[in-house]
C-alpha cells in the first residue's frame, strides 16, 4: 500500500510571511500524526462558506500550515509554539494527548486558558495503562504527574488557577472537584451550560474580555453521539450550537493561540463523523478572529 506523506490544510494558501494562522502537529500520542494528517485530509471536504450568515468563515483570516514538528522532548512543543508567537502569528496545533497543551501554555506570559473538555484533567497523579500507551514513545519525567489528565492541575500550580474556564466538565472523581472548589476555578458543566447559557456567556465574556485567550478544544467536550471517535467518551455532552454560543463570548478576548486534541484514529466512519465536526469547530473559532 502506498504511504501517505504530508497533507496540508485545505485553505494554506499562503506563506508563512502572509499568515495569520500557523498550524502545526505534534506526535505526542498514539497516532497522533496520523489523526493530523486525517484531520487536514478531512478539511477540504468541508465548505468554508457559511449559508447561515453568507460569508466565507475564512475571509478574513489566512492559514500556513506548517506540517508536523519532530518531538525529541516536550520542550519542543514550547519552542515551537514560541518561534511562532515571536513572528506576531497565531499557532493552531493539532495532537493526540492533552498534554501538549501545557507545553503549548508555556509560550505565553499572562494568558487566560479556556477548556472545552469533558473531563477536568486536574488530578495530582494519574496512569492507567491507554495514558501510559498514549504518551509513547517520548520517555516523560516521572509521567504520573505528566500526562493528558493532570496537565491542568501542573498550569493551575504555576498560579494559574484564576486564568482557567473549564467548559463542558462532566467527569472527575471528588478529589478533582475539591480542588477545582478550594481554588474557585471557573468551571461549567454540561447543564450549567443548558439550562443557564445566558449566564455562562456573560460569565465567559467577562473572563476573556481585555485578555490574550488560549483555546483548547477536545473533541469529547461534544456528546458522543457527535463525536464517537475519542480515546475517552462522556455521555452527556453537548452539541455544535452550545459550542458556537460559547465561541461567540471568548471572541470577546483577544485569542492568541489555540489547539485540538484527543480524537482517536478510527479507520472508519466515527473518524470521519468527528473529524468533520473537528474541522467546522476550528472554522468556527477562524472565523471569529479579528
Ligand atoms: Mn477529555
Amino acid at each position: 500500500m502506498e504511504k501517505r506523506k504530508f497533507f496540508s490544510w485545505s485553505s494554506s494558501y499562503v506563506s508563512l510571511e502572509d499568515t495569520d494562522i500557523v498550524i502545526f502537529g505534534v506526535p505526542l500520542g498514539r497516532d497522533s500524526a496520523r489523526m493530523a494528517d486525517f484531520l487536514r485530509d478531512t478539511s477540504w471536504f468541508i465548505e468554508s462558506f457559511d449559508p447561515n450568515t453568507g460569508r466565507d468563515l475564512l475571509d478574513k483570516i489566512k492559514i500556513f500550515d506548517a506540517g508536523n514538528i519532530a518531538l525529541t522532548k516536550l520542550e519542543d512543543i514550547s519552542e515551537q509554539t514560541k518561534k511562532i508567537v515571536e513572528l506576531n502569528k497565531i499557532p493552531l496545533i493539532f495532537g493526540k494527548s492533552h498534554l501538549l497543551t501545557l507545553y503549548a501554555l508555556k509560550a505565553f506570559d499572562d494568558v487566560k486558558l479556556v477548556s472545552f473538555d469533558a473531563h477536568a484533567d486536574i488530578k495530582e497523579y494519574y496512569m492507567d495503562e491507554r495514558i501510559a500507551l498514549s504518551t509513547e514513545p517520548l520517555k516523560v519525567h516521572d509521567p504520573r504527574r505528566l500526562n493528558c489528565a493532570t496537565w491542568l492541575r501542573r498550569f493551575c500550580e504555576l498560579g494559574n488557577d484564576k486564568n482557567v474556564c473549564l467548559l463542558g466538565t462532566r467527569s472527575c472523581d471528588d478529589d478533582d472537584y475539591n480542588y477545582i472548589r478550594d481554588n474557585r476555578i471557573l468551571h461549567f458543566t454540561p447543564l450549567d451550560i443548558r439550562k443557564n447559557i445566558s449566564k455562562v456567556k456573560k460569565t465567559l465574556a467577562g473572563f476573556c474580555r481585555n485578555s490574550k485567550v488560549y483555546v483548547t478544544l477536545d473533541m469529547d467536550f461534544f456528546d458522543p453521539s457527535i463525536a464517537p471517535s475519542v480515546e475517552h467518551p462522556e455521555h452527556d455532552g453537548l452539541i455544535f450550537q452550545d459550542f458556537q454560543a460559547l465561541v461567540n463570548e471568548i471572541c470577546k478576548g483577544r485569542i492568541v493561540g489555540l489547539d485540538l486534541t484527543e480524537i482517536q484514529y478510527l479507520r472508519e466512519k466515527a473518524c470521519e463523523v468527528t473529524a468533520t465536526l473537528a474541522a467546522r469547530a476550528i472554522l468556527e473559532i477562524l472565523s471569529k478572529i479579528k
